[in-house]
């Protein structure tokens, strides 16, 4: 049928693109690797944007900006308890693991993450910076010390600070707030350093994160990106696996093991 496009013409459309993205990455020595939703698309956690996106269910003004909070707090911490529901359910997925076994084949391997679930630490990888912080942790409003909590039932709302009763909040970055400075600037020095960077599974539309993929390019590295479609990312890619990143990247893992070995 005309502009059918065949399961079998799929694959090795997906074949083909690992074969490129495997000739690219082989005689790489840092590999850096940035991490969106869709990588935990396949653990069972939403993505936020898209059809079934978290913002198509709930506008991120009402949970997650500076406003929200001074608006309604106990609601910003209603919706994120959710989410910690959510996330304590889920484990990593095979992509999350391929990502940690690269530690096998390179020297330095350095993840950047903008989500806030933890899966790359619980899948192994030791050489983690979140930009967006933790969903596992909160931070007092007034004394600013952090506190790692898994809990998803409190007696009041928000909760309080053991040490000096001021206000918690999530210690993750709402839009409109700054980037922890430490991990932002880590993550610039990283895709400065790197001569590959693994892009999976983000829109790549949220600043400042969104600008790395180009930071890399820039410093010489290869780029090569692993999502479902095209993003902005794609035309600076040296090349674009499309597909879902719990299977493709294993995929990528086993046939850069077959040249690396
Ligand atoms: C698959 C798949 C599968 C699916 N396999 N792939 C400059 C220009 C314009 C705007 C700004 C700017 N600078 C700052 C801004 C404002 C704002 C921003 O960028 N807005 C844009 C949206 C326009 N940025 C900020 O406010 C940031 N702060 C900042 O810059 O401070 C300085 C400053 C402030 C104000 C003005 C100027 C400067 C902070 C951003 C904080 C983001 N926070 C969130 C929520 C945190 C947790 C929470 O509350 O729940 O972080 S928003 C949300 O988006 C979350 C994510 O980490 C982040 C990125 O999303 P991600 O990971 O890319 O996911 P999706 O859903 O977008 O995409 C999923 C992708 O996966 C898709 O491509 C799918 O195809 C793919 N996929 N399944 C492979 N199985
Ligand atoms: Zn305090």
């Amino acid at each position: 049928m005309a502009g059918h496009i065949s399961k079998a013409d799929e694959d090795s459309e997906v074949k083909e693109a690992i074969q490129r993205a495997v000739s690219a990455s082989s005689k790489a020595k840092g590999v850096a690797v940035l991490t969106g939703a869709g990588l935990s698309a396949d653990s069972g956690l939403p993505t936020f944007r898209g059809p079934d996106g978290i913002w198509e269910r709930v506008s991120a003004e009402e949970v997650a900006t500076l406003d929200a909070i001074k608006r309604d707090h106990r609601r910003v911490w209603e919706f994120h308890l959710d989410m910690r529901r959510s996330v304590l359910g889920a484990r990593p997925n095979a992509g999350h693991e391929a990502i940690a076994m690269l530690e096998s084949m390179y020297k330095d391997v350095w993840v950047i993450t903008q989500n806030i679930d933890n899966l790359h630490q619980e899948a192994g990888s030791t050489c983690v910076v979140e930009l967006h912080g933790n969903i596992f942790q909160q931070r007092c409003m007034d004394c600013t010390r952090v506190y790692t909590d898994r809990s998803t039932h409190y007696p009041e709302l928000p909760p309080r600070c053991p040490s000096c009763g001021g206000e918690l909040r999530l210690n993750v970055v709402f839009f409109g707030e700054q980037l922890p400075q430490h991990a932002l600037s880590r993550a610039f020095e990283w895709v400065e350093r790197c001569d590959l960077l693994l892009v999976v599974g983000t829109s790549g539309v949220v600043m400042p994160a969104a600008l790395l993929p180009y930071h890399a390019a820039e410093s010489g590295a290869r780029v090569i990106e692993f999502n479902l479609e095209p993003t902005p990312i794609t035309t600076i890619a040296t090349v674009s696996v499309f597909g879902r990143a719990s299977k493709t990247l294993p995929q990528f893992l086993t046939a850069l093991k077959g040249v690396m070995d």
